[in-house]
């Protein structure tokens, strides 16, 4: 079980279905973020105009979809702002904008996100937190009006970060609390340093996660070092690339779950009752193909590495199934049933069916995400913690 006592008030107080109605149907709030023309001149090199707010003629027209949905996918730092490029590289996420917040100009200005904002310009000049959190967290409050005009009127935001360096680890926690001082549900999905990076990364890291979850809905906790153990293989381009899938599938995947669920037959108020006190959460996708494809794509999901965390206990799990429109009833059964006896008989339990006809006929995609599960990290002393203790113990 997660420890709520760790919960602040904010958190137990954000409560989204309860908020009135009025404040759901207003429209986002006017765009706020840094230009590329901004960046720019702050890198000093000349650019013709662009507008203010958007980083290209499309994003108006997002902007406009993404009205209904309200979610937003913000990637801090680095590894975040890769994170939501990556995505973007993939086609997007549906039903979600993509923005990046960094203290690095020349790492923004390379970015794809729908929106930029540069934070900490007065502190750094836009250069960046130099592995310093106390840095990243000053320039989230340096900018803590523009942070909040972005998520304002956002019903789900995304916070995707690496920890262990300055704006990451710094910025994310705090953009993640004025997210909930406005009201969002906050999904966090974090990764934790490769064993190479050296003890004082992972330190840092393990602090700056004990603040990103006291600040999140839900975390969700990509282990780096953990997946390039498991890989016989490995070139440092390749345990990146490795991490990057595994934050995009956890982004992408729990996007989908929710828009699809609740496209089909859930109230979002469901799904999000699920995610607002989890805390620690996991995410599995499995595949299956053939004539056994539900048991396979199950079995897939259930044997992950990713879910070596106890799951017993969880309160609740969201599941959605893609496949094309000749999935049974069967099927949907098998996999449901598989599922709902891995979980507290109690646990709530939500899933819903994405009909994706560019699928092939014997392809089926399971997509899990089980809230509330013990997360071993988050039990971690960073102080008293080695390198040995957090990956080959
Ligand atoms: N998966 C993945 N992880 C990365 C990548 N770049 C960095 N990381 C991890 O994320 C941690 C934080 O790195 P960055 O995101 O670059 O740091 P930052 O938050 O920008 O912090 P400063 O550069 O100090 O301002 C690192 O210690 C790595 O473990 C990346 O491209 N992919
Ligand atoms: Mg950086």
């Amino acid at each position: 079980m997660s420890d709520n006592s760790n919960l602040n008030p904010i958190h137990l107080n954000n409560d989204v279905s309860q908020v009135d109605s009025s404040s759901l149907s207003r429209p986002l709030s006017p765009d706020v973020g840094t230009s590329d023309e901004e960046l720019l001149s702050l890198l000093q090199t000349s650019s013709s105009r662009t507008s203010k707010y958007d980083t290209n003629n499309a994003n108006a027209e997002i902007l406009e979809y993404v009205r209904d949905d309200r979610i937003l996918a913000i990637g801090v730092g680095g590894a975040g702002s890769n994170a939501i490029n990556n995505i973007i590289e993939r086609g997007g996420i549906g039903g979600a904008t993509t923005i990046a917040i960094n203290t690095d100009a020349r790492h923004l200005l390379n970015t794809k996100a729908e929106k930029k904002l540069l934070i900490g310009k007065e502190l750094t000049r836009g250069t960046g937190a130099g592995n310093d959190p106390n840095i990243g967290h000053a320039a989230a409050v340096e900018n803590e009006e523009e942070i909040r005009e972005l998520v304002r009127g956002t019903d789900l935001v995304f916070i995707a970060c690496g920890l262990g360096k300055g704006t990451g680890t710094g910025a994310a926690p705090y953009i993640a609390k004025i997210a909930q001082e406005e009201g969002c549900l906050v999904i966090s999905v974090c990764t934790l340093p490769f064993a190479s990076e050296g003890e004082s990364k992972m330190r840092t890291a393990l602090r700056g996660l004990q603040e990103l979850n006291r600040h999140s809905n839900t975390i969700i906790i990509v282990p780096n070092e953990k997946l390039v153990l498991e890989a016989a293989d490995f070139s440092v381009l390749d345990a990146f690339e490795m991490a990057d899938e595994v934050l995009i599938n956890a982004v992408v995947g729990l996007t989908d779950v929710i828009v699809e669920t609740a496209k089909i037959n859930v109230d979002l108020a469901d799904t999000k009752k699920i995610l607002r006190n989890s805390g620690p959460a996991v995410i599995s996708i499995g595949k299956g193909k053939g004539e056994n494809r539900a048991l396979d794509a199950v079995n897939a999901v259930l044997t992950n590495s990713m879910l070596e965390a106890d799951i017993s206990k969880s309160t609740g799990a969201l599941v959605n199934i893609k496949a094309n429109k000749k999935i049974t009833t069967m099927e949907l059964e098998a996999i449901t049933n598989e599922i709902t006896s891995r979980i507290a008989p109690d646990a709530l339990f939500i899933w819903g069916l994405s009909i994706d006809d560019t699928m092939a006929d014997d392809e089926l995609f399971v997509t899990v995400v089980i809230a509330e599960v013990d997360s071993p990290y988050l039990e971690l002393e960073e102080d008293e913690t080695t390198i040995e203790d957090l990956w080959y113990n």
